[in-house]
């Protein structure tokens, strides 16, 4: 039986990101493919049958006697990461699913209804920059058209490089057979945060997830030559760039539970001398309160339009993608609280909010949907240093087998 730290180490190797640390698996790059063939591997050694949908995403099916499929319970999470990202986000829930299904085998558990573990592509959103690109296409949350011409940083559009990879892009979008088939959705994932290792509690459940947005701000400037152009005579937005950064970590400083990143940033050229004709940088703003999101966003596009203004330069911005605050089922909540309680000694279960979005959220507004968090030492997540105990991610495989059995 591979535990699911064994089954962690088999993929350590695959993407690793000698530049940045950590890994680096975007959705359809030649790591995430060999993480694909993983998973086939491994879903299939265990008996399941496994498919990839019109969405690219994967499924590996324990089918019961009958072969009926509607209204399974279905577990797993992603495979891709964030630029440098740690070995667990993601990839701790489809390894605890696979490492469940020996678990419920070697019980001699019978499912009872048909049992999925699926693995939702471009979770991050980190190639064609939204997140949970997979389960929305599935739920019909995004528009198919929209997504077959999102582009990543290179220019290739979704449709090709998803064409290139198998699929049909006129078939993406909303798929009702495959939605008829979840029952129940749980996804297992490393804690991003540290309240459990506070709590000195290994396992969580998810109570909810923290609304969260992506807004691009294009400043567009007078490129010109580094050496040549006086001071006086630059606009430069670059200048801008770093006044929006700075008025952002303000805003969000100045309002109770705001969250606000610039985490990428991209001048155009971006040669060492030379002034940007352009410069584009991603706005990730979270709140639980929709309005309070837009008004933050308001009140930093103003302050961008003034220091645009101040500077020559004009900006632009645009909303890329957007998910409210989701509360999980409380009916799943309560029986995955119960399930992880009775295998902890009956000892009470933390119930954890989130600030991470996943695609048990994006499912949430679909399908009963809910969360168990596997404890992180340190709480620290999107980055390489990223950890979780060995004897946790084993535990993880035994607390899932254990929800699962409940509910199959
Ligand atoms: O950005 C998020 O919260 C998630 O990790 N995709
Ligand atoms: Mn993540
Ligand atoms: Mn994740």
């Amino acid at each position: 039986m591979n535990t699911v730290s064994h089954l962690l180490e088999s993929i350590s190797d695959v993407g690793r990101d000698s530049a940045r640390g950590g890994y680096s698996r975007q959705v359809f790059s030649t790591p995430e493919l060999e993480l694909r063939e993983w998973f086939t591997a491994e879903a299939s050694k265990r008996g399941l049958e496994v498919s990839t949908d019109r969405n690219g995403i994967m499924w590996g099916w324990w089918d019961t006697a009958s072969g009926n499929r509607t209204g399974a319970l279905v577990t797993g999470s992603h495979l891709d990461s964030v630029p440098g990202g740690g070995a667990f986000d993601g990839p701790l829930g489809v390894a605890a699913a696979l490492a469940a299904v020996d678990e419920l085998k070697e019980r001699g558990v019978e499912p009872r209804r048909g049992l999925a573990v699926a693995v939702f592509p471009e979770e991050e959103g980190s190639r064609f920059g939204i997140a949970c690109l997979g389960s929305r296409l599935l739920t019909g949350a995004i528009d198919a058209d929209r997504v077959r011409n999102l582009k990543d940083p290179a220019g290739n559009t979704f449709a090709d490089v998803s064409r290139a990879n198998g699929l049909d892009p006129a078939h993406l979008g909303r798929d009702e057979e495959a939605l008829r088939t979840i029952g129940d959705f749980v996804e297992l994932h490393v804690e991003q945060g540290r309240a459990l290792i506070d709590l000195d509690a290994p396992v969580g459940v998810g109570s909810s997830i923290l609304g969260h947005g992506r807004w691009r701000l294009s400043v567009e400037g007078q490129g010109n030559h580094a050496g040549t152009t006086l001071m006086a005579h630059r606009a430069d937005p670059m200048i801008v760039a770093a006044q929006i950064v700075l008025a952002i970590r303000r805003v969000a400083e100045g309002q109770d539970d705001a969250r606000a990143t610039v985490g990428r940033l991209q001048p155009v050229p971006g040669g060492t001398n030379v002034i940007a004709s352009r410069v584009d940088l991603w706005l990730d703003v979270r709140h639980p309160d929709n309005s309070v999101t837009a008004a933050l966003v308001e009140s930093i596009h103003g302050q961008a339009q003034k220091a645009a203004a101040f500077e020559g330069c004009s900006v632009t911005l645009t909303e890329e993608s957007f998910s409210s605050t989701v509360q999980f089922d409380s009916t799943l909540q309560r029986q995955l609280q119960n399930s992880l309680s009775q295998s902890n000694g009956n000892l009470p279960v933390p119930t954890l909010p989130t600030g991470a979005g996943h695609d048990a959220g994006v499912l949430a507004g679909y399908v009963p949907s809910g969360m168990v968090y596997i404890r992180n030492p340190t709480g620290i997540s999107h980055s390489p240093e990223e950890f979780v105990e060995r004897s946790d991610a084993d535990l993880a495989s035994t607390a899932l087998a254990d929800v699962l059995e409940d509910l199959l």
